[in-house]
């Protein structure tokens, strides 16, 4: 491998190892990662699954490439002799950040899954120049600034395949590209397709900045993901977005089902598609267009597309399920419309509900009741989510269809959350229990015969150290920020949400600090790491992050309290930190009210790194909490029946929490105190206090008491030490059912059946 990682540096560089730049190395290491993967066969199938999304969060790949080539060992072996790591290297790796959150991550997790399983399956999404926005901190507010992240030495590989998108007022020809998917250690690949359009031109927002002319299709349609929808021209351009995303996926599926010779009249035998949210739905409406054009008859093309397609939903939030306005797809994809309207008097001729329309009496067409109607499964993501689909939010449609709805509890792959970013855990867990639990993660459980080992408790608690450490040096290095390794490190990364509840996190840190004030220290300092983006044009998570801010700096300038309580915002937060983050945690804050969190993955990334939860009985936690019994998770709040009840009778008022409750009223009150309007902004402070009094649309208040009590019981219980690891111990074993690889078998069992 030295050699081979010199020959390229001489050729490229004219030097080797031992007098490289790091850039270079990386350079190199990425070409021979390529040329390794230009090697390794496709994986084929007499069936073939189609996962399209708009987004996939799929983080730094060299790592996890050479993980998955079997090759990293020995890149390491061959850079020690230079005092360099693979991970030291990956560095200088530009992050795809092609996501937003859990959503887009989800998807990458199980595309490493399906090659993993040696299924033959391609991911389809779009090639966004810029990525999600990166974050900047500037007055303890957050900045929005672009975000490239294609450099000319880059995973992507321009393919010769092009598709005729047609937008009825003109027409454009996209451009493919491949990022090759390696199965872990199956010696196959599989691909992710991004499309693209030659025309775009980045130049439009490095002159305009994120004002870019939203009119302009050719030039800027796969410039963002996401591009502002606050006007109607943001909006449609999301529209022109969805439209080139899966009239080219229909087009690629159609070519390559022909290649493969496939009698179309039976598609559904040897094509699986997976609609992954509501942003590409309509590829339903679009493969039936083009089965029409090849001659088919309008019951046929249903039935068939019906029998192909899948969907799963992932949120209850009203507001993410998307609908658009009739005009704008007449004006963006008017040859979809007449197909569209007749899927919508097929339903209208059948079904009396008409929350189940396809289009509504305002016209506005609901694409998750084009899915429901027109595809064959509708899933769920965690146990709990899919009994509320079926009880409440879809109930109208679980009537109709009870055979459709599913479950498939999310997943997350092991190779990126375990044995890349926690290297040390993984040699040790290899060193008791061999190495099985690599390929078969419920492998782990055969940690549970160490439970009262005092010797690996022990070095459970050494590693978590040591991450720590890691950590800490990380967070030094990019952000100046000095973390006190002896301190609990409390840890909620996810983006900024009410439902998430950061602000209930945020009034405990308030709760703490009041008390170090009066004199109630706790018995070892504390660290509450938050990290997290808020959409540009959502002001609250906006103005929830500002107190975040206003309170790090706050504790960290008061002598009387900064060597207790440290608030810490971690800036951009991105899979890259989450990989550094969670494997130094002790403390998982999976806080979201109940029933609003459809699953969570970062709650089962740090289980399976150790960290013990502290969360409400909501999403996957439920099933957390079902697999390490009571004893090793810590579950506060009101349950999600309860929520859903309030919810019904519109019957919560936080006003009553805020005025009835000597406590609530002085930490809610602290958020616009002389203190903390002395480093903030008033109007932003004064417009969450106002918000939190009058509206608390996600309940803070209703749960405040009860998470300030068991927060506290967790820190007690964290002095003793030995049963603290023991919890630690009982998690990693007990987390091998949160491997995507379980998730994507079920998948394949249940929804798409390759063999
Ligand atoms: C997220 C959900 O909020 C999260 O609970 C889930 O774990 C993740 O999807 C993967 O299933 N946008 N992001 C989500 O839903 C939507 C819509
Ligand atoms: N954002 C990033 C960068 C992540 O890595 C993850 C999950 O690992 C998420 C968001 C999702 O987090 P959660 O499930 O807590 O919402």
């Amino acid at each position: 491998m030295e050699e081979r990682i010199n020959n390229i540096l001489k050729t490229r560089f004219g030097r080797t190892l031992k007098d490289s730049t790091r850039e270079e190395i990386f350079e190199a290491l990425m070409e021979i990662t390529k040329q390794e993967l230009e090697g390794r066969p496709k994986v084929a199938g007499d069936k073939k699954v189609y996962y399209i999304s708009a987004e996939f969060l799929i983080g730094k790949l060299l790592s996890n490439n050479l993980i998955n080539l079997g090759l990293y060992d020995t890149v390491n072996q061959a850079l020690s002799k230079y005092h360099l790591t693979v991970s030291d290297v990956e560095d200088l790796e530009m992050e795809p950040s092609l996501g937003n959150g859990g959503l887009g991550r989800l998807a990458a997790c199980f595309l490493d899954s399906i090659a993993t399983l040696n299924l033959a399956g391609d991911g389809i999404g779009l090639n966004y120049h810029y990525g999600l926005f990166r974050q900047e901190f500037v007055n303890n507010k957050q900045h929005e600034v672009i975000n490239p992240w294609i450099r000319k030495e880059s995973w992507l590989e321009k393919r010769p395949v092009s598709f005729e998108v047609n937008f009825g007022r003109f027409t454009l020809h996209s451009t493919m590209y491949d990022i090759d998917i390696p199965g872990y250690e199956t010696g196959k690949c599989n691909r992710l397709h991004l499309f693209d359009l030659d025309s775009v031109d980045d130049n439009m927002v490095k002159q305009g900045g994120i004002d870019f002319d939203k009119d302009d299709i050719p030039r800027n349609l796969t410039l963002f993901l996401y591009p502002d929808d606050s006007d109607r021209k943001g909006r449609i351009l999301r529209v022109y977005q969805q439209y080139f995303m899966v009239s080219n996926a229909a087009q690629l599926i159609l070519k390559e089902a022909e290649e493969r010779r496939v009698n179309l009249h039976e598609l559904d035998k040897h094509v699986a598609i997976q609609i992954n949210d509501t942003h590409p739905s309509m590829v339903i409406p679009e493969l039936i267009r083009l089965l029409l054009k090849r001659g088919f008859e309008m019951d046929e093309a249903v039935e068939i597309v019906t029998k192909t397609c899948a969907y799963t939903n992932h949120t209850i939030l009203a507001e993410a399920l998307e609908k658009w306005p009739i005009d704008y797809l007449q004006e963006a994809v008017p040859q979809l419309l007449p197909i569209i309207r007749e899927l919508d008097k097929r339903v209208k001729a059948k079904v009396k509900d008409e929350t189940t329309y396809i289009i509504d009496e305002d016209n506005l067409v609901h694409m998750a009741s084009m899915d429901i109607h027109y595809g064959h499964s509708v899933n769920g993501v965690a146990s709990l989510h899919t009994d509320i689909l079926k009880k409440s939010e879809l109930n109208n449609f679980y009537k109709l269809y009870p055979e459709k709805f599913n479950n498939k509890t999310n997943g997350i792959t092991f190779r990126r959350w375990l044995i890349a970013a926690n290297p040390e855990l993984t040699a040790y867990i290899e060193k008791l229990i061999g190495s099985g639990f690599r390929k078969n993660a419920m492998e782990l459980e055969k940690l549970l015969q160490f439970k009262d080992d005092e010797t690996v408790l022990r070095e459970i608690g050494r590693i978590r150290n040591h991450n720590k450490r890691r950590a800490a040096r990380y967070l030094y290095q990019i952000q100046n920020i000095d973390l006190d390794v002896r301190s609990i490190f409390d840890v909620q990364i996810k983006r900024l949400h009410e439902y998430k509840r950061q602000q209930m996190n945020a009034l405990y840190a308030i709760y703490k600090y009041l008390e170090i004030k009066s004199g109630h220290l706790p018995e070892r300092p504390i660290t509450m790491i938050f990290g997290a983006k808020a959409a540009p044009a959502y002001t609250i998570a906006k103005d929830i992050i500002h107190l975040i801010l206003c309170l790090q700096q706050i504790t960290a300038s008061d002598p009387e309290v900064s060597p207790y309580l440290k608030v810490v915002m971690i800036e951009n937060y991105n899979v890259t930190k989450a990989e550094m983050l969670i494997p130094a945690a002790d403390i998982s804050e999976q806080i979201s009210l109940a029933s609003k969190e459809a699953s969570g993955t970062g709650n089962m990334k740090f289980m399976l790194n150790g960290a013990v939860t502290l969360g409400t009985e909501d999403g996957a936690n439920v099933e957390i909490h079902e697999l390490v019994g009571d004893d090793n998770i810590y579950i506060f709040g009101k349950s999600s029946d309860y929520v859903v009840d309030l919810y019904e009778k519109a019957s919560y008022k936080s006003a009553d929490f805020y005025k009835t409750d000597a406590l609530i009223h002085k930490l809610v009150d602290f958020i616009v105190s002389d203190e903390v309007l002395e480093v903030g902004d008033p109007v932003a402070l004064e417009r969450l206090h106002h918000e939190l009094v009058s509206k608390d649309w996600f309940m803070t208040l209703l749960d405040l008491k009860e998470y300030i009590k068991i927060k506290e019981k967790v820190f007690e219980d964290y002095e003793d030490r030995r049963s603290w690891y023991k919890k630690e111990l009982i998690n990693i074993a007990k987390a091998g059912y949160f491997s995507s690889d379980r998730t994507i078998e079920q998948y394949n069992k249940d929804i798409w059946t390759l063999s």
